[in-house]
């Protein structure tokens, strides 16, 4: 049990659907804390390190520049074990197999178009935010919410 930072893009077709609220209000609602916000256009390179362990795969130049078509929204959520937690809410890669309830299962069908991205691990978490965010658009504030999100014992 460890409070995490996890990066989340709304990937070029969540934008293109509008789905940005939506997402946002997932996270929300779930009592994930916002920590970082932005909108950003990535280059080649960032996301060549971005994707770097699909960088002998086939579809990674499709993949690039499927990204790196318009600017898109980048944003860091922190909770306990948010990298996991937020994973859940995204479901599995494939849009028309992931699970109901999730985002991908209730608004994706393609694997490439999925919406969105979320961290898959704490190394990849640490990287992914590094590639687009400085350390003074990371955010440390006091959240009422907390209080009702969770238990005193958790809060240590
Ligand atoms: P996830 O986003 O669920 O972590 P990864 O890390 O396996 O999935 O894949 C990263 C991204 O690469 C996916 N979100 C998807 O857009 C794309 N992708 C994965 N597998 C394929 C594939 N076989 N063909 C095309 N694009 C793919």
């Amino acid at each position: 049990m460890h409070t995490q930072r996890t990066a989340v893009l709304v990937k070029p077709d969540g934008m293109h659907r509008g789905l940005i609220g939506e997402i946002i209000s997932r996270f929300e609602r779930k009592g994930l804390k916002l920590v970082g916000l932005k909108m950003v256009q990535l280059s080649d390179s960032q996301l060549s390190e971005w994707y770097v362990e699909h960088k002998d795969k086939s579809f990674f130049g499709d993949l690039k520049s499927f990204m790196s078509q318009m600017p898109i929204v980048a944003m860091v959520w922190e909770g306990i074990d948010a990298i996991p937690v937020v994973r859940k809410l995204v479901g599995t890669t494939l849009g028309r197999e992931a699970e109901a309830g999730s985002i991908r299962g209730d608004f994706s069908m393609s694997q490439q178009l999925n919406l969105i991205h979320a961290s898959s691990s704490v190394n990849d978490a640490e990287r992914e935010i590094g590639i687009v965010f400085k350390d003074s658009e990371l955010f440390e504030y006091p959240s009422v919410l907390d209080q009702v999100i969770y238990a005193e014992y958790e809060r240590k």
